[in-house]
């Protein structure tokens, strides 16, 4: 029998890394060429691998989990493994009794006027082609959001050759930090990474200003210009702030949404948006186990904490009786304080709705803005994420609300965000593939 992970992020390597130390099989799936994760993004030009997996591990890269289904005993995981729009994709599954999800999180883009212009990238993938290819988005950057998450942005900028003009937090974080002791205090490891960032930053002559950020992107066929202004505390521009500035890409980052799709298909239940699991990481569903950012956004040792957790609980559920993780159990109850204290220091404010004028597109994929959107709601009677997506069809392009769904939920009353991640597939899949026999149950090594 077989631990089957999602995910080779750092929780889902350390809980495949935790399961096999204990002794059982582990095959860990992950839709990207090489283990790591967001945190620990390789780039993918360099010709060796960094992390190594333990024996016990299958690693089964390229590969998609697009449905998990419940059989007797457990699950049975359905994987494709090649690109979804290349040649030789192949379908496998395969059954466990212990399956943990460590599917991560996306980064969440807020809309403002512009934000569709190219030059305008997600503070994720700008640090994506940066830290993966080694590609500088522009050489007049700024970069605009909220959270810790944009310091790093701003380095990988750097490293990559970009020119970054500044970071502008919407919020305020520091005087809420200092407002909450206990929680900043179990945070003195990322307190020191973020110092580490302040410097790398005043080393470079990049500013740091708070409470400002990009309302509106400029250019005709590309970012030229941004219009940048300072916000109150409910991100209210403050009026005569307003700045024309010469740019040439934008990196705008507001935290992080979980990827939910395998949990909300497995029925797992959800608190405040995130995968509830107890003290041993397990979901509400027997054999269902869950870490990382879909419980709760906390950084990559965090994450790491909760799958040597989940990992070594799973194995349990395999029949073998590793010793108890305490080291990692301290560590997630640590953690989650911290990231208490994080998501209190970085609240989104309702004031960037007021920046939407009425054709700023909301859902880019099937192009519906801001006007369509509230005419579905007001004339059309659209209530409901549902009758929402049929009146208006926000949600129903390839991204299927992924980068569009918290936002429709915080314009519209009464739509709850994670109904977005409420499919049966859970990424792009062929319908050719989906009419073959279902794919033979694997053979693990
Ligand atoms: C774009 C981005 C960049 C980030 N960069 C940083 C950073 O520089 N510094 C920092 O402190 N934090 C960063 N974070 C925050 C954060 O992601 C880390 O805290 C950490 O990587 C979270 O670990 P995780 O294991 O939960 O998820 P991730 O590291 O996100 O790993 C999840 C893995 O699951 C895989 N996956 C998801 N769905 C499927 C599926 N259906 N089938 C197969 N595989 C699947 C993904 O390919 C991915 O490898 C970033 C987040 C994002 C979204």
């Amino acid at each position: 029998m077989t631990v089957v992970v999602v995910g080779a992020g750092p929780a889902g390597m350390a809980a495949a890394r935790a399961a096999a130390r204990a002794g059982v099989r582990v095959v860990l799936v992950d839709a990207a060429a090489r283990p790591g994760g967001q945190y620990h993004r390789q780039n993918s030009l360099s010709a060796e691998g960094e992390f190594g997996l333990p024996d016990g591990v299958e690693h089964w890269p390229d590969s998609s989990v697009w449905a998990v289904e419940p059989i007797d005993g457990g699950h049975r995981v359905h994987v494709r493994t090649g690109r979804a729009d290349g040649p030789g994709r192949r379908g496998r599954c395969v059954d466990t009794p212990a399956l943990v999800l460590a599917t991560g999180a996306y980064d969440r883009a807020l809309p403002f006027p512009g934000w569709t212009l190219p030059g305008v990238y997600t503070a994720g993938a700008a640090q994506a082609l940066a830290k993966g290819q080694g590609v500088a988005v522009g050489e007049r950057v700024l970069v605009a959001g909220t959270g810790p998450f944009l310091l790093p942005v701003a380095e990988s900028l750097l490293d990559a050759g970009a020119g970054v003009l500044g970071v502008l937090e919407a919020g305020r974080p520091f005087s809420r930090w200092l407002r909450d002791p206990r929680g900043t205090l179990t945070g003195r490891g990322k307190l020191a990474e973020l110092a580490r960032y302040a410097r790398v930053l005043a080393a470079n002559g990049v500013p740091y200003r708070t409470r400002t950020t990009v309302i509106a992107a400029h250019g005709a066929d590309r970012v030229e210009e941004v219009t940048t202004a300072r916000l109150d505390p409910d991100w209210n521009v403050l009026a005569g702030t307003e700045q024309r500035v010469r740019a040439d890409a934008v990196c705008a980052g507001f935290g992080f949404s979980p990827q939910l799709e395998l949990a909300v298909a497995a029925r797992c239940k959800l608190r405040d948006g995130f995968v509830l699991v107890d003290a041993a990481q397990a979901t509400s569903v027997p054999g269902v186990f869950a870490a990382g950012e879909i419980t709760g956004i906390g950084g990559a040792q965090l994450s790491a904490a909760e799958g040597e957790v989940a990992g070594t609980a799973a194995a349990m559920r395999l029949g073998v009786r590793p010793p108890m993780p305490h080291r990692a159990l301290r560590a997630v109850r640590h953690g989650r304080r911290f990231a208490a204290a994080l998501a209190r220091a970085h609240p989104l404010r309702p004031g960037w709705r007021g920046r939407l004028t009425d054709d700023t597109l909301v859902c880019r994929c099937e192009e519906v803005d801001h006007r369509e959107l509230r005419e579905a709601v007001g004339r059309r009677e659209a209530s409901g994420a549902r009758s929402l997506k049929l009146v208006s069809r926000a949600g129903l392009g390839p991204c299927q609300g992924r980068i569009c769904g918290p936002n429709i939920a915080d314009l519209v009353a009464g739509i709850d965000p994670t109904a977005f991640a409420r499919r049966p597939v859970a990424v792009p899949v062929r319908l050719a593939e989906l009419s073959e026999a279902p794919a033979p149950q694997e053979e693990t090594e």
